[in-house]
């Protein structure tokens, strides 16, 4: 029989791409979306990879512990990916209690409804290199100490170690993936590099003639996200659960990503970039470099996408949306 898997965040970057990889691998794939009125649009990274027929979308919200019961009741799934978060650093100093409500207590909501409803399930947890803010050590690894520099860090925090406290304490097998920041066509057009890819094709097309960014100096350690997805899947499949970093092992500036993307359509970085101080964060993470030796050794995985080709698909992808008869209109939010 397939195995069934529940995905929350299904209708996110990461939640797209994973729910390719499970149906690949014969899953029956199960997604929990928020009600919303933009609903016709929900899925359209599903729809990007063409399997929005191929998934199964349930009502339910990570504030409401209920509608999560009552989706592993019906659902029975073998593997929960809890993937749902507000995942964007700046706006959680705009909506720090939101995001504590959801990126940190839904994740005990994830947990609580397993335990109720079927507490065999297998469960992922999608923690974040940001826990590691102001770095304790060059490299960061599973053993380095945490100092988490945003409210979206602090609630990522929570969600981490709630994880492992219901492995250690319910003996759930429960596994927590550091992921270090990954990117792709499907990423959200607030992130830097997808800013910058979306900028720099709306520049080479003539709809913009600047790009304006914030720290450029801030560095981080980016992979693919069809990549990270199967180290997640990686770790429900192990026989005991555990936590692991996932990165790439280099770390460049936002300045370096950014030169790609130019380079990539023969425009000079220098003429269109303008730094805005509207873009700066209040606490910054400067640097982070995952090393992703354990996930290597234990689970067998590589990543396999540079940064420059990364960045190269997404300038192409974006060229490509842009030059559709109506074409998606610059991002509106001051983000
Ligand atoms: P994303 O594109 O922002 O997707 C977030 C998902 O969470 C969306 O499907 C969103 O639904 C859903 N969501 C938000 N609030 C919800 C709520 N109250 N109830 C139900 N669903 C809700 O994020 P991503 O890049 O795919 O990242 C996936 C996860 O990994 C997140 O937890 C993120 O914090 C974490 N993470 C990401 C990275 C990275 O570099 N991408 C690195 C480390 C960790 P809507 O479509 O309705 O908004
Ligand atoms: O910023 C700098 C910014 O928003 C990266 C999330 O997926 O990864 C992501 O968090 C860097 C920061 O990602 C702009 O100051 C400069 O230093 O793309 P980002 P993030 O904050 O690292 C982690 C691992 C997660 O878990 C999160 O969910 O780029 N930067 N200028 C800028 N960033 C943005 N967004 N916009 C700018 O104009």
């Amino acid at each position: 029989m397939a195995k069934r898997a529940l995905i929350t965040g299904i209708t996110g970057q990461d939640g797209a791409y994973l729910a390719q990889y499970l149906l690949s691998k014969g899953y029956e794939v199960h997604g929990a979306v928020r009600r919303s009125s933009h609903g016709g649009v929900a899925d359209h990274r599903l729809e990007w990879l063409g399997i929005r027929e191929q998934v199964r979308l349930h009502d339910a919200n990570m504030l409401d512990l209920a509608s999560l019961i009552r989706l592993v009741q019906e659902v029975r799934p073998d593997e929960f990916y809890n993937l749902a978060a507000q995942s964007f650093v700046a706006t959680s100093w705009n909506q720090p209690i939101l995001t504590g409500q959801i990126t940190a207590i839904g994740v005990s909501h994830a947990l609580e409804a397993i335990r109720i409803a079927k507490p065999d399930t297998r469960f992922y947890q999608a923690s974040s290199s940001e826990m590691y803010g102001l770095i304790q050590q060059p490299v960061q690894s599973e053993d380095t100490p945490f100092y988490p520099r945003s409210p979206y860090a602090v609630a990522k925090l929570y969600g981490h170690w709630i994880t492992v406290n219901y492995r250690e304490s319910f003996g759930m097998h429960a596994s927590s993936g550091i992921l270090f920041n990954h990117e792709s066509p499907l990423r959200g057009r607030e992130f830097v590099t997808r800013k910058v890819t979306d900028g720099v094709a709306r520049i080479k097309l003539g709809l913009a003639d600047e790009l304006r960014l914030g720290n450029i100096d801030a560095k981080r350690d980016w992979g693919h996200a069809r990549d990270y997805v199967k180290a997640m899947w990686l770790m429900l499949q192990q026989d005991a659960a555990d936590d692991y970093v996932v990165a790439t092992g280099t770390t460049t500036t936002v300045r370096d990503m950014c030169a790609i993307a130019f380079e990539h359509v023969g425009l000079d970085i220098e003429e269109h970039l303008v730094i805005d101080p509207e873009f700066f964060r209040p606490a910054e993470v400067d640097v982070l470099l995952g090393d992703p030796s354990k996930a290597r050794r234990v689970l067998g995985w590589e990543p396999e996408t540079s940064l420059g080709a990364m960045i190269r698909e997404m300038v192409d992808a974006d060229m490509t949306r842009l030059s559709q008869p109506s074409p998606p209109p610059a991002i509106s939010m001051p983000l």
